[in-house]
C-alpha cells in the first residue's frame, strides 16, 4: 500500500521509527528540570503504533534502569515485549547509553580511565545480545561523551586507537556469534563535550577504513548534527550512500549553527529537509526513516504526540513534493539545461586516454560564456516546496 496524493497518513510501509528517548524526553535541560511525567515504554509503543509508526528504538537504559539485576531486567522487558507483540511494532535498531551515568563523565570507549573503558565495552556487548534477541539489525553508536574540553586532557591519537579497539572487539564478537547486526556511527561536532571525536560524516567514514571489520560499520548521520557544523546534510548522506555506508538515519530539524535543537523533522531548515527527503527517496536508501527529535519543553503530552505525528506528516508532504518535482516536465527540461545528464556521463569515453583529451581542440572562451541555468532550476524546486506548482 502506498500513500496516495495528498493523503499524508503514515502506514507501516513508510518505515517510520522513533527513539523511545524522543517522545519520552521529560524536558530536562541545563536550565530546568522535568516538565513532563515519565513515559512508560509500553505506552510509547502503543501510542506510536496508533499514530502509524512502524518501529521503535531505544538505549538499554531507556527500558532497563542502569545497574538492574537479572530479575529486574526481565521485569522491565516483559511489558515492553508484550506491547511489541500486541501492536506488531518492530525494533529495527538499538543503542547503548554510554553518556548519562557519572561513570561516563569522560566517555566510554575513549575514557582515559581503563576500567571505565572495559566496563563500557561489556555494557555494549550485553546490549548487543538484547538487540539481536529483539530482531534489531542496526546498532547505533553515538559517542557524545567521547571528546574533550581542553587540549592536554585527550591524546586524540591514543583515543582513536582505543575507539578502534572497541569496534574491533565488538565486531569480532558479532561475527563469532553469527549475529546479523551492523554498527552505525553517529557523528556530532560538539555538545555535550566541547569537542567530540568523529565530529562529522567525513571523519567517521575515514575512521571506518582503519577498522578490522570495516564492512560491519557504517553511519547514522543526524540532520541537526551536520547542520550544527554548517554542513549540508543532503550532501553528507549522498556521500555516505556513495560509499555504501548509509546504514541508518536520524531525522530532525535545526536552525543553522547553534546548540543541538532536535526539532521535529521538517521544522528548522525546511529547504534542507526537502533535499534530504529527495536524496533519501532518490538515492536507493531503503532503511528506517528514524526520527530523533525532542518535543520542546513548552509541550505537555498532547504536544508530544502532535510533534511525533508532525515528523511523519512532514516527511510524507516533502516526499510528495519531491516526487512532483522529479516528474515535472519543466523540471526535467531544466535539469537537462543545467547539464545534469552530462555530469552522469563519464568524462572519458571507453578506451579513451589522456592523449585524446590533449589532442582535442577546446575553446575556453566559448565554454566560459555558457551559464549553468541553476537559478531557474532552483526556482522550480522552491516553487514546488512553497506549494504553488
Ligand atoms: C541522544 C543524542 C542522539 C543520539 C541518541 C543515540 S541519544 O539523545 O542526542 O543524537 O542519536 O544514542
Ligand atoms: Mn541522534
Ligand atoms: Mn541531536
Amino acid at each position: 500500500m502506498t500513500t496516495s496524493a495528498h493523503d499524508f497518513t503514515p502506514t507501516r510501509d513508510d518505515k517510520f521509527s522513533f527513539g523511545l528517548w524522543t517522545v519520552g524526553w521529560q524536558g530536562v535541560d541545563v536550565f530546568g528540570g522535568a516538565v513532563r511525567p515519565p513515559l512508560d515504554p509500553a505506552e510509547a509503543v502503543h501510542r506510536l503504533s496508533d499514530l502509524g509508526a512502524w518501529g521503535i528504538t531505544f538505549h538499554d537504559d531507556d527500558v532497563i534502569p542502569f545497574g538492574a539485576s537479572t530479575q529486574e531486567r526481565l521485569d522491565h522487558l516483559a511489558p515492553f515485549r508484550k506491547a511489541l507483540a500486541d501492536t506488531g511494532l518492530v525494533v529495527p535498531m538499538v543503542t547503548t547509553n554510554l553518556f548519562s551515568h557519572p561513570v561516563f563523565r569522560d566517555g566510554g570507549f575513549t575514557n582515559n580511565d581503563r576500567d571505565v573503558r572495559r566496563f563500557a565495552i561489556s555494557k555494549v556487548a550485553d546490549n548487543i545480545d538484547l538487540a539481536v534477541e529483539l530482531g534489531a539489525t542496526t546498532f547505533v553508536a553515538w559517542g557524545g561523551r567521547e571528546g574533550a574540553e581542553s587540549g592536554a586532557a585527550k591524546d586524540v591519537r591514543s583515543a582513536l586507537d582505543r575507539y578502534k579497539e572497541a569496534f574491533d572487539v565488538l565486531g569480532a564478537y558479532v561475527l563469532e556469534q553469527g549475529y546479523d547486526l551492523k554498527f552505525a556511527l553517529e557523528p556530532k561536532p560538539n555538545e555535550p563535550r566541547g569537542d567530540i571525536l568523529l565530529p562529522t560524516i567525513g571523519h567517521a567514514l575515514a575512521f571506518i577504513n582503519e577498522l578490522e571489520h570495516p564492512e560491519l560499520v557504517g553511519l547514522n548521520p543526524e540532520v541537526g548534527h551536520e547542520e550544527m557544523a554548517g554542513l549540508n546534510y543532503a550532501h553528507g548522506i549522498a556521500q555516505a550512500l556513495w560509499h555504501g555506508k548509509l546504514f541508518h538515519l536520524d531525522l530532525n530539524g535545526q536552525h543553522g549553527p547553534r546548540f543541538d535543537q532536535d526539532l521535529r523533522f521538517g521544522a528548522g531548515n525546511a529547504r534542507g529537509a526537502f533535499w534530504t527527503v529527495d536524496t533519501v527517496e532518490q538515492g536507493g536508501y531503503d532503511g528506517p526513516r528514524h526520527f530523533d527529535f525532542k518535543p520542546p519543553r513548552t509541550e505537555d503530552m498532547d504536544g508530544v504526540w502532535a510533534s511525533a505525528a508532525g515528523c511523519m506528516r512532514n516527511y510524507l508532504i516533502l516526499r510528495e513534493k519531491s516526487r512532483a518535482f522529479r516528474v515535472d516536465p519543466e523540471v526535467q527540461a531544466a535539469l537537462k539545461a543545467s547539464r545534469l545528464d552530462q555530469l552522469a556521463t563519464p568524462t572519458l569515453s571507453p578506451g579513451e586516454g589522456l592523449d585524446a583529451l590533449r589532442a582535442e581542440s577546446f575553446d575556453p572562451e566559448e565554454a566560459a560564456a555558457r551559464g549553468m541555468a541553476f537559478e531557474h532550476l532552483d526556482q522550480l524546486a522552491l516553487e514546488h516546496l512553497y506549494g504553488i506548482r
